[in-house]
């Protein structure tokens, strides 16, 4: 992290000048509770210790001048009256940012950002929901906002769906600006109230195994499943009409109801009604310390997201697969929205090592394709960097 740091600091003074602020946003692993989110149901994320870096500061005009370290490009945007989208994609995940802080009656000023970092892109582990909480938890410093954490995540959230283009839920823009070192967050989607659950066994691995699938489809297909719960939900709400969301449904009653609805669109509300309850009971496992519960719930998760939301695809079917049979793992499932990116395993620390090296030959035996592996620790959401974690040249105005 201090390297990433150092490269991000370094690359401020290349392009900008003056004091700046430097804030730490992580991506996102998601325990259990898939699909639920705008379903407004329950998830269970955690930040995790791979982020995205910015150096920020204002610049007393009215122009937002960005540098992506990965992609070595410069943009510069007006915002002294309505924000343009821009033609690339990345600056609007700042921009958009922007837009919807002005939309929430919150004024900015011209900014100088640089940013970049360790969080592995396309692979599920949100990214962009970093970079969207980052530059708002900058811009909110620098200009002295008081945005409660809600409205926090509402802002970045909305930011993806009206200037990125992606109807994605709530879930990962809220964990990481809200998460906590060590714990877990249960999330209640409609109402927004959070509580953590600990998530520190230093004999326990988080474990992802990258498929190195990156779908196009998968943002298409995401919006389907959206409308397919939308369609359900307007079928019950006649047998029902307190029934706001699939939130509010029962899995009895939807079985009474199975043949008022189409047979696809059944299947999807079924998984996300069991889902939605697996979240709850994941969390009495946790209360329990009772990761063998928990880690069989995380199967049953997959099981689902395979057969009945129908999500996942061969390379990360054949993960789970893989991983079920090797001694040590507790539970794996895909993560996220699913077509492609990564599993989450929960591996006994001493058989780690016994796990990697198998599920690295049996991947490349079965696919022929390597799998990537990274180990997460669940960490902290977005933060200012502290000056312990800074070079000691460092300009910085915290
Ligand atoms: C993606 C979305 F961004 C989240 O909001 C969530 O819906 C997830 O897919 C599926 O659980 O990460």
């Amino acid at each position: 992290m201090k390297q990433l740091i150092k490269e991000i600091q370094s690359e401020f003074q290349n392009h900008f000048t003056g004091n700046y602020l430097l804030v730490n946003s992580p991506g996102r692993v998601n325990l259990i509770g898939e699909h639920t989110d705008y379903n407004e149901g329950f998830v269970l994320p955690a930040a995790v210790d791979k982020s995205i870096v910015l150096a920020i500061s204002a610049n007393d005009t009215q122009t937002a001048r960005i540098y992506a370290t990965d992609k070595e490009q410069l943009y510069k945007a007006d915002i002294s009256s309505e924000i343009k989208k821009s033609d690339k994609e990345w600056p609007n995940y700042l921009l958009g940012v922007v837009d919807q802080l002005r939309k929430h009656g919150y004024e900015v000023g011209g900014f100088d950002c640089v940013f970049g970092g360790n969080v592995p892109i396309g692979a599920g582990m949100s990214s962009s929901a970093a970079l969207e909480g980052g530059v708002l938890f900058g811009l909110a410093q620098l200009y002295d906002l008081e945005i409660p954490p809600a409205e926090m995540a509402q802002i970045a959230q909305k930011a993806e769906n009206e200037f990125v283009g992606v109807q994605c839920g709530i879930m990962d823009q809220f964990v990481s600006l809200n998460g906590k070192e060590g714990y877990a967050l249960k999330l209640d989607c409609r109402s927004l109230e959070y509580e953590f659950y600990p998530f520190k066994r230093d004999d326990i691995r988080i474990v992802l195994c990258d498929t190195g699938v990156r779908r196009e489809l998968a943002s298409s297909e995401y919006n389907v499943r959206r409308s397919q719960c939308e369609k359900g939900v307007s079928v019950l709400q006649n047998f029902d009409p307190d029934i706001q969301s699939l939130r509010d449904v029962e899995l009895e009653f939807l079985l009474a109801h199975e043949s008022d609805l189409d047979e696809t669109v059944f299947r999807r509300c079924k998984f996300v009604v069991e889902e939605n309850k697996r979240v709850l009971q994941a969390c009495n496992d946790l209360d329990k310390n009772d990761i063998l519960s928990f880690g069989q719930r995380m199967y049953q998760s997959h099981a689902g997201l395979r057969y009945e939301y129908e999500v996942s695809c061969d390379e990360l079917d054949a993960l789970v697969d893989i991983a079920w049979k090797i001694e040590g793992v507790f539970g794996c499932r895909m993560m996220g929205g699913g077509f492609g990116g990564c599993t989450i395993n929960l591996v006994k620390e001493q058989n780690l090592d016994h796990f990697i090296s198998e599920v690295s030959e049996q991947y490349l035996e079965k696919l022929g394709q390597k799998v990537k592996i990274y180990q997460m620790k669940v960490a902290g959401g977005t933060h200012l960097i502290h000056n312990s974690e800074v070079s000691i040249n460092a300009q910085t105005s915290s």
